[in-house]
């Protein structure tokens, strides 16, 4: 396939054409704003993922499968995005970055030409014209349709000759990242909904029954799908697990109005007022065997928590906990194996509450790494483990397993159930990306095999008091951030910064922009609230001043 279908792309360009002097940029997960403001971008990234799909060829000099993900996760409802996903389930490269942020800002169809043309000749040259491959999907954002049907609208102009391509419609983010992994890699699973459905729950029994577990005795749990995608398709996935139907109960599943999404509920919501969701109350919180589950617009993030009744105290269990939890249980099944030798790592942000990062390193006696904000980074470094448990505060994350670790546990996996656990594990947690379901699957299981309670569970170690400010700024792109975000090198307000957390007892705190929302970020940690509240009120004092 030589030839660059110019007419094609220019016609389609002009039907959705860029804004005067636009400015947009790839930034944290992909391009995320208003989702008025998207379409010229939509043409943009549906051409871009043409390319990077004929730049990946497999062993047969083929075009690998690429992903389209329509979503603002846990962004307002009116705002919308969009991200690339790679061959094998994981981000768009930091290195194409700029190229998606240079295409979108083409204000004239001549530019935009100029800049792809050369790229896609290049890369086509090599795929002995075989067309470029593509999957898309979106959440149920009331604008999801919309977009959609721009990347569709060039798809069909191009369709056959060029690329081919499957519409998913309605999927959660770690469903389009595990089908697009599954059709470069059939090994990897079936590239469906169902075996996405099927992987989960067939790793999951098979880990209950391997470990005498009667599916009766796990812990309830309501699960807050923050009126978003992954309400209808926890219910799909119950529809083909009848057997776990009994365990979950489901709120905030209304994707009939978009207005609700992600209001008052949610990952989001919970994690940063630290308070129930809407339609939780502290009686259902508070039940003896239950625990709470909280997904985003997306379903890419869990968190968990349950109401403690005796002190009167919402207790959050955010991907901090969740991360240790799982490190917990890989190290008690690895603990029963006659030997080992497994790099285990586990991966954080700054966001991470200084009493996880002490624990990680004096009492699990772990490496705890350091990564920008950003699922990709941490993805990127716990790819330098054989197990690499990656974790964001806010409840993005899961555990990356290596080859070397399916080889060294194979040896051992005909004597030792807890080697073929930990196997199944690696089916039961998504290995593309973070996954509420499958993160709140292996959350259920890792209690129970621990034979542990959320209260035992929240108990491992006690959270540092902590305030998660968002100040709105004129300009978020003067604040830069250097020393994995912990440190402002502008605007020149660090040193004031670190004075205030110099007096503080046990102070932590950072300033830094967000990469989803027009706003700037400040972090504070103390010893008590009250210390806390004081250092997020003078540090976010100092960012007013200066914006
Ligand atoms: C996205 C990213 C996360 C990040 C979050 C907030 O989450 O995937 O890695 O933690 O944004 O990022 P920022 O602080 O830069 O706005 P989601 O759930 O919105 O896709």
């Amino acid at each position: 396939m030589s030839n660059f279908p110019s007419q094609t792309l220019e016609c389609i360009f002009n039907k959705y054409p860029p804004p005067k002097n636009p400015s947009f940029s790839y930034g944290t997960a992909g391009f995320r704003m208003n989702a008025s403001k998207l379409d010229s971008v939509m043409f943009s990234v549906a051409c871009i993922a043409i390319v990077r799909s004929l730049s990946c060829l497999n062993d047969s000099n083929e075009p690998q499968t690429i992903g389209i993900m329509i979503t603002a996760s846990h962004n307002p409802p009116e705002d919308n995005g969009v991200k690339i996903v790679d061959p094998f389930g994981d981000m768009l490269p930091q290195n194409w970055e700029p190229l998606a942020t240079q295409l979108s800002n083409c204000s004239s169809y001549k530019d935009f030409e100029s800049i792809i043309k050369p790229l896609w000749i290049k890369y086509s040259s090599n795929t002995l014209n075989k067309p470029a491959s593509l999957v898309i999907a979106r959440d149920t954002r009331e604008s999801g349709p919309k977009l959609l049907n721009i990347c569709i609208d060039l798809f069909d102009s191009l369709t056959n000759k060029y690329i081919t391509y499957k519409n998913f419609n309605e999927l959660t983010t770690p469903e389009l990242h595990y089908i697009t992994r599954s059709f470069n890699d059939s090994s990897f699973g079936i590239p469906t909904e169902l075996g996405y459905y099927n992987k989960l729950s067939n790793s999951l029994l098979e880990i209950l029954k391997l470990n005498n577990i009667n599916i009766n005795s796990l812990i309830n749990t309501t699960v807050d799908a923050a009126n978003g995608v992954g309400a209808d398709k926890l219910i799909s996935f119950l529809k083909t697990s009848p057997s776990l139907k009994s365990k979950f109960q489901l709120v905030n599943s209304n994707t009939n109005d978009p207005l609700a999404l992600n209001v008052k509920c949610g990952a989001d919501f919970v994690k940063t007022n630290q308070k129930l969701p809407n339609g939780i109350d502290s009686k259902i919180a508070s039940n003896e065997n239950t625990l709470c589950a909280s997904f985003d617009g997306d379903a890419d993030r869990l968190v968990c928590y349950f109401f403690d009744k005796l002190n009167n105290k919402f207790i959050l269990l955010d991907g901090d906990k969740i991360a240790i939890l799982l490190s917990r249980l890989i190290s008690f099944l690895i603990s029963k194996l006659p030997s080992n030798n497994l790099k285990i790592g586990i991966i954080q942000t700054a966001y991470a509450n200084g009493a996880s990062t002490n624990y990680i390193i004096n009492d699990l006696k772990l490496p705890s790494i350091c990564a920008k904000t950003g699922v990709k980074h941490l993805h990127h470094e716990a790819l330098k483990f054989d197990i690499g448990i990656y974790f964001e505060a806010n409840g993005h994350g899961t555990v990356l397993f290596s080859d070397k670790f399916s080889i060294e546990l194979k040896k051992f996996e005909n004597d030792y159930s807890s080697a073929k656990t930990l196997l199944l594990l690696k089916d039961l947690i998504n290995q593309t990306v973070g996954d509420a379901l499958s993160d709140l699957l292996a959350v259920i299981v890792s209690l129970s095999i621990l034979n542990i309670d959320a209260n035992e569970w929240s108990n491992t170690y006690h959270d540092l008091p902590n305030k998660l400010a968002k100040v709105v700024v004129k300009d978020r792109n003067m604040f830069v951030t250097t020393d994995a975000e912990r440190k402002l090198v502008e605007p020149p307000i660090q040193k004031f910064i670190d004075e205030l957390v110099v007096n503080t007892t046990f102070g932590r705190s950072f300033v830094r922009p967000s990469g989803t929302e027009d706003a700037v970020r400040v972090y504070a940690e103390a010893a008590t609230a009250e210390e806390c509240q004081k250092l997020s009120d003078e540090v976010v004092k100092l960012v007013e001043n200066y914006s």
